[in-house]
C-alpha cells in the first residue's frame, strides 16, 4: 500500500514587497510541519509557488488518491492574493481534498477565512502538533473536535477548540531540507528560529495577541546541531531569524563556547533589541564578532522618542544612536527597521525618523535600513484600537485585507519599491 499524503503550499505575495532587497528566504514554517509527519511516515511534498511559473499545474500532478489534505502557509497578509487563487483552484477542481491554512497571519484572520470559504480548518498558532494530529483524524475519519488549536465551522458556526500548549522547541530538529531541493538555487538565505516568542510587549507586534508568545528557546546543543546540518549542505550564512535571539545570555555564551570548540567557520546574523546591544560590553561585542557575527537586526522603528514610547518599544533614539556608533567599531553591520503612519504620528515625528535615518547612514556608511514602511494594523494588539480610533477601517472580508492600499515602502538607498 502507498503511503498516504500531504502537499504543503508556500504562497507567493505581492512580490517587491517580499524584503527591500528582494531576498528570498527558505519556507521554513512548512519544514518545521513536516517534521512529525514525515514520522509518521507520511509522504509531504512542498510546492513553493514563488519559483513555480504555473502553480496550478504542480498542484494537479500533487493532487492523487492518496492525498489528505493540502496545507497551505499564510505568513502575512502580502499573501492573500495568491491564497485565494490556489484555493479557489484547489476548491473547483478538488472539491473533496481538505484545505488547512494556518501561520501568523492566518491565526489572525481565521475568522474571515472560514466565513469566505478558504479552508476547511485554520490551525492556530504553532502548528507541529496540531496539524499533525489534525492530519491522523483525516486519514482515521476520526473525531477532530478534541483536537486543540484549530478553528473551524460547524452548522455555520466558528467552532475555536482550546489553546494548544507550546511545544518543546528541541523535540523538532531534524529540518527535511530534502523537500525543499528542487528550489534550492533560488533561495538567498536559510534561517533558522532558535526561539519562539519574546518577553517584551511592544504595542504594535503580534507578540501581544497570545500569551503563547511568552519567550522560550532551543538548547544550545540544538541550535549547534541544526546549525551544522545547515553548514553541511554548504550555506556559509545563516540567520538566527528569532523575534528576539538574545533573551538567555547563558545560552547564546554556551553557543559560542562550540563555534569555537569546534572551529566553526561561517558568517551570521541575528535579531536584537537596541537595548540589549546597550547593555553589552566591548568585550562581547569583539567576541561575538570573531565567532562570526556580522550583521544585527534592529526595530529602530521611528526617530521620535514619544512614537517609542506609544510603541512601548523601551528605547530612545538616543541609545539606536549610540548602538550605531559602537557597531561601526566592532565590523558588525546592524539594519535597522522603520515604519511610519503611526497613529498620532505627526508630520514633525515622521521627518524625525527621516532625519535619524541620514543620521544613521552618515556615523555609520555600512548600516543598512529597511522602511519607513506604512505601519500596518495588527489585530489584538494596542496600537490596532489606536488606530481604529484614528480612523483605520478594518476591512470585514479576507480578501479584502489582501487588498488594503497601505504600501509605500520607501527605499532609502534611492529608489521608491512600490507605490
Ligand atoms: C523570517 C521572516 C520573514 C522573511 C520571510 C520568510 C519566508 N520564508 O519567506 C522575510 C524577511 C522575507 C519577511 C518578510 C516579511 N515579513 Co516577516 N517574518 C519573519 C519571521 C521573523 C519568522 C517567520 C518564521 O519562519 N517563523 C518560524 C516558524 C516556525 O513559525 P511560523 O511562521 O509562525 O509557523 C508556525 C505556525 O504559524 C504554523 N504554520 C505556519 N504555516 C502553516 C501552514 C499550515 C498548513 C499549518 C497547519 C500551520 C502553519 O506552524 C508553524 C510551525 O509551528 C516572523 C516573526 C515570527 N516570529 O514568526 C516575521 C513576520 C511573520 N513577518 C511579518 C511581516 C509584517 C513581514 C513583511 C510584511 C514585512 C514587510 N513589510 O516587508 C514581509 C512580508 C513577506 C511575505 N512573504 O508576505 C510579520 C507578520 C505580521 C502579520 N500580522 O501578518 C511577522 C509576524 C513579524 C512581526 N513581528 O510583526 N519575513
Ligand atoms: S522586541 Fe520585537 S518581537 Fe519583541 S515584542 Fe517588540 S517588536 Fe515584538
Amino acid at each position: 500500500m502507498q503511503n498516504k499524503k500531504v502537499l504543503l503550499i508556500f504562497p507567493k505575495d505581492i512580490g517587491d514587497v517580499i524584503s527591500l532587497d528582494n531576498e528570498v528566504y527558505c519556507p521554513l514554517p512548512l519544514l518545521y510541519l513536516s517534521i512529525p509527519l514525515i514520522n509518521k511516515k507520511i509522504d509531504v511534498q512542498i510546492i513553493d509557488q514563488r519559483f513555480e511559473d504555473n502553480a496550478f499545474d504542480e498542484i494537479n500532478k500533487a493532487i492523487n488518491q492518496n492525498i489528505v489534505c493540502v496545507g497551505i502557509n499564510l505568513l502575512s497578509i502580502f499573501q492573500i492574493k495568491h491564497v485565494s487563487s490556489l484555493v479557489k483552484h484547489i476548491r473547483k477542481n478538488y472539491p473533496d481534498t481538505k484545505i488547512v491554512i494556518g501561520g501568523i497571519a492566518a491565526t489572525l484572520l481565521s475568522d474571515k477565512i472560514l466565513n469566505g470559504g478558504y479552508a476547511d480548518f485554520v490551525v492556530s498558532e504553532e502548528g507541529e502538533e496540531t496539524f499533525s494530529e489534525l492530519v491522523d483524524s483525516f486519514i482515521k475519519r476520526g473525531d477532530h473536535s478534541k483536537i486543540k488549536g484549530i478553528i473551524y465551522k460547524e452548522e455555520g458556526k466558528i467552532i475555536k477548540t482550546p489553546k494548544r500548549e507550546i511545544i518543546s522547541l528541541d523535540d523538532y530538529v531534524d529540518l527535511p531540507y530534502h523537500l525543499i531541493k528542487k528550489y534550492e538555487q533560488n533561495y538567498d538565505y536559510y534561517y533558522l528560529i532558535t526561539s519562539r516568542g519574546c518577553n517584551s510587549k511592544c504595542s504594535f507586534c503580534f507578540i501581544q495577541t497570545s500569551p503563547n508568545c511568552k519567550w522560550r528557546g532551543q538548547s544550545p546543543k540544538i541550535i549547534l546541531k541544526q546549525t551544522i546540518a545547515l553548514l553541511s549542505l554548504g550555506h556559509k550564512f545563516i540567520i538566527y531569524n528569532d523575534d528576539n535571539f538574545f533573551v538567555d545570555l547563558s545560552r547564546i555564551k554556551e553557543f559560542l563556547s562550540y563555534i569555537k570548540k569546534y572551529n566553526l567557520d561561517f558568517r551570521w546574523a541575528a535579531s536584537a533589541r537596541i537595548d540589549t546591544i546597550c547593555r553589552y560590553s566591548d568585550n562581547f561585542l569583539k567576541e561575538l564578532n570573531e565567532c562570526g557575527m556580522k550583521e544585527l537586526y534592529f526595530g529602530g522603528e521611528s526617530g521620535s522618542d514619544r512614537i517609542l514610547g506609544l510603541l512601548n518599544k523601551k528605547i530612545s533614539v538616543g541609545m539606536i544612536k549610540k548602538v550605531n556608533i559602537r557597531l561601526k567599531s566592532f565590523n558588525i553591520k546592524p539594519e535597522y527597521a522603520f515604519m511610519e503612519n503611526i497613529p498620532t504620528e505627526t508630520d514633525e515625528e515622521r521627518e524625525d525618523t527621516i532625519k535619524l535615518i541620514s543620521r544613521l547612514k552618515k556615523d555609520n556608511p555600512d548600516a543598512s535600513i529597511v522602511g519607513p514602511i506604512t505601519y500596518f494594523p495588527i489585530i489584538g494588539t494596542k496600537l490596532y484600537e489606536d488606530a481604529i480610533k484614528g480612523g483605520f477601517s478594518p476591512p470585514k472580508k479576507f480578501e479584502e485585507w489582501g487588498d488594503l492600499p497601505l504600501y509605500i515602502v520607501e527605499d532609502f538607498r534611492g529608489k521608491i519599491i512600490k507605490k
